[in-house]
């Protein structure tokens, strides 16, 4: 076998550049693309001289991107991929210390969704000669310990490379772990500075790896038998469909299988667009988040048959939402195809739904169950067509009235919202008015990060998502205080040419906290902006506009909805960066939600407080345990 005299970095950097993978489009075609979109780095001592010069030899083949913040960067890399139906992933490298512990709740956003990305912070020298050196931290128990240990909790592989020849197991690992579709997350190899500049005699075999295939594992036949023997006692079944009917492309499949046995389907966040808004048997938003018709038909489900979901508190409100419910789980990961003693079905989504239906010849949910589902479906779309095209007089607009001005700004210009845009979120009110009134028409269309729901996702997401899909308008919605936390990617975004929309809510604080804080018996405070004065202090004022403009968008603070409508018209026909600011205020849609579990004070001088307990106990009794 030949070999060729590489660095730790360089063999590395080669490898990630060769690796394509077998990419399957939304229109069912496939093409083999390179499996990495590129490297965000922000270079320090760590990785600037090792990793930073084999990156500068590959540029041609694989990009390296310059960033504004660790966290955010990655949250860059994991939106790329997730818009990406994990098929693709991008690779985020810092230095030591702070660069690397900056990336530590990113990895956290990517393990909860269950996102690849590829973690490369820099490491102590694996030699101890320079120790402390800058940015080290220093156990005085642990010599092995080092700010990168940080990262085990939330990778689903972590390594240390302290030789170079170990890339040559670390990094095939990592990639079999990403590409795994039951056990995919974010990998981290850290990489101790010393060693990345090492030269040692790589196999050249490493530098041509094979092309990534996805595998689809079948279901078990005893399984199968379980499942589709559960479903025909069933008269009122609901689907329940989460992200892993877009991660597996499953959506084809669900919709043969919904029509096939006349079942209705729900959609959690992570799988919201799995079937396009208007199918007739699409009731939209289930659980805390969701929509009333949809909570309502799962309080009175008997099987509710969960294809491809963590089956999230938000999801099952708190467990309350459905516990007369026997529970089939169809899942690519055993962990969550075994939850709450349901029936574990373990399979890829798409190639499960086929065998399951195959045995299911015959069978059909009860006639009135599907007709009621058609109903409701149908009064759904009205009812949210009213709430979304409400003009506000004589007061501020809220986050429904927004919504619709966004996605009607593009029949103005002869384009159908469902189709082209995506919209992008990750916390506070706006996550559960998305899940209720947004209209996806094309799976991926609705991309919110509500598994760690991440302040400071958004602006950086909408980057990611842009990469991801070029053709399509990236629209980052979201809240005054959230887009505080992290937004310095808009200047990212301006230096790339990749062009997102950000509409900024402003209502002037952490609306949806408060909100939680007051209905659970406190006193509102600490929320508000202007809540927070102390005395001698200043009352806040955030030109949004203007910090949005100092980064290089075109920014534009519109006073209505009709100005927000106009402003969107333009934004879509711009080729920069756009950020639309509108003042809102804190009203929410109050159609649909459930009971969610947060944990009252069992002791407290105040009253609301002891009927806020009193409530809590209330829905205890409730849970499925
Ligand atoms: C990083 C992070 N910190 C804290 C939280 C808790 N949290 C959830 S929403 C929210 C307030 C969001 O405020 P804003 O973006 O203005 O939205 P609003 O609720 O006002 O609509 C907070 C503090 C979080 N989700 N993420
Ligand atoms: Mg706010």
């Amino acid at each position: 076998m030949k070999h060729i005299r590489l660095t730790m970095a360089q063999a590395l950097v080669q490898h990630l550049a060769s690796l394509q993978s077998e990419v399957e489009h939304l229109d069912g075609t496939t093409t083999v693309e390179p499996y990495c979109g590129g490297v965000f780095t922000i270079f320090g001592h760590g990785n600037v001289a090792g990793l930073g010069e084999a990156l500068a030899a590959e540029r041609s083949r694989l990009p390296t991107y310059r960033a504004h913040n660790e966290q955010t960067m990655a949250h860059a890399a994991i939106a790329f991929s997730k818009a990406q139906f994990r098929q693709r992933i991008m690779a985020v490298s810092t230095s030591i210390g702070p660069g690397a512990t900056n990336l530590v709740t990113a990895a956290a956003v990517a393990h909860v969704n269950r996102l690849p990305v590829l973690l490369l912070p820099g490491d102590i020298f694996a030699n101890r000669r320079p120790d402390p050196v800058l940015q080290q931290i220093e156990s005085f128990a642990q010599g092995d310990v080092s700010a990168s240990d940080c990262f085990r909790p939330v990778t689903r592989y972590f390594d240390r490379l302290t030789r170079p020849e170990h890339i040559l197991t670390a990094l095939p690992r990592a990639v079999q772990m990403m590409t795994d579709p039951a056990n995919c997350g974010p990998a981290c190899l850290s990489l101790p500075q010393d060693v990345q500049a090492m030269a040692f005699d790589c196999p050249e075999d490493f530098l041509h790896p094979d092309v990534l295939r996805f595998r689809r594992p079948p279901a078990d036949t005893r399984e199968l038998a379980n499942a589709a023997a559960l479903l025909r006692t069933a008269k009122r079944p609901l689907i329940v469909a989460g992200g892993g009917v877009l991660y597996s492309q499953a959506w084809a499949a669900l919709r043969a299988f919904a029509e096939a046995h006349g079942i209705p389907v729900v959609e959690s966040h992570g799988g919201k667009s799995s079937l396009p808004w208007d199918h007739p048997l699409n009731l939209g938003a289930i659980g805390v988040d969701g929509v009333s018709w949809a909570n309502d038909m799962a309080r009175e489900a008997d099987v509710v048959f969960a294809v491809g979901t963590r089956l999230q508190d938000f999801t099952t409100g708190s467990h309350a939402l459905f516990p007369q419910a026997k529970l089939l789980s169809l899942n690519v990961q055993p962990y969550d195809a075994g939850k709450w003693s349901g029936t574990a079905l373990v399979a890829d989504a798409r190639v499960g739904l086929g065998q399951l239906q195959a045995g299911l010849q015959g069978w059909a949910a009860d006639a009135a169950w599907t007709a009621r589902a058609h109903q409701q479906a149908a009064a759904a779309n009205a009812r949210i067509t009213e709430l979304t095209t409400h003009v506000p007089k004589d007061m501020l607009p809220y986050d429904a009235e927004v919504i619709g001005a966004v996605r009607d700004s593009a029949t103005v210009l002869g384009l159908d919202s469902a189709q082209h845009d995506v919209a992008l979120c990750a916390a506070g009110t706006l996550p559960a008015e998305l899940h209720k009134l947004w209209r996806a028409g094309r799976p991926g269309n609705y991309h919110m990060e509500y598994g760690y729901s991440c302040m400071g996702y958004e602006v950086a997401g909408g980057l990611g998502v842009k990469m991801a899909r070029p053709d399509q308008e990236s629209i980052v919605l979201v809240g005054d205080g959230s887009y505080m936390m992290a937004n310095s990617e808009l200047a990212t975004s301006v230096m790339l040419g990749k062009k997102i929309i950000v509409v900024v809510l402003d209502n002037r604080g952490y609306g949806c906290i408060q909100r939680l804080q007051t209905a659970t018996g406190s006193p509102a405070f600490n929320n508000l902006l202007d809540d927070c004065v102390p005395e001698g202090g200043e009352r806040s004022t955030i030109d949004f506009a203007m910090h949005a403009r100092s980064m290089g968008a075109d920014a534009v603070h519109v006073k209505d909805v009709a100005e927000l409508k106009a402003a969107m018209v333009q934004a879509r026909q711009a080729k920069r960066t756009q950020v639309i600011v509108i003042d809102t205020t804190h009203t929410r849609t109050t159609d649909g939600g459930c009971w969610w579990e947060v944990a009252i004070p069992e002791v407290s001088a105040r009253p609301a407080v002891r009927d806020a307990y009193a409530g809590y106990l209330a829905g205890q009794q409730t849970q499925r345990i």
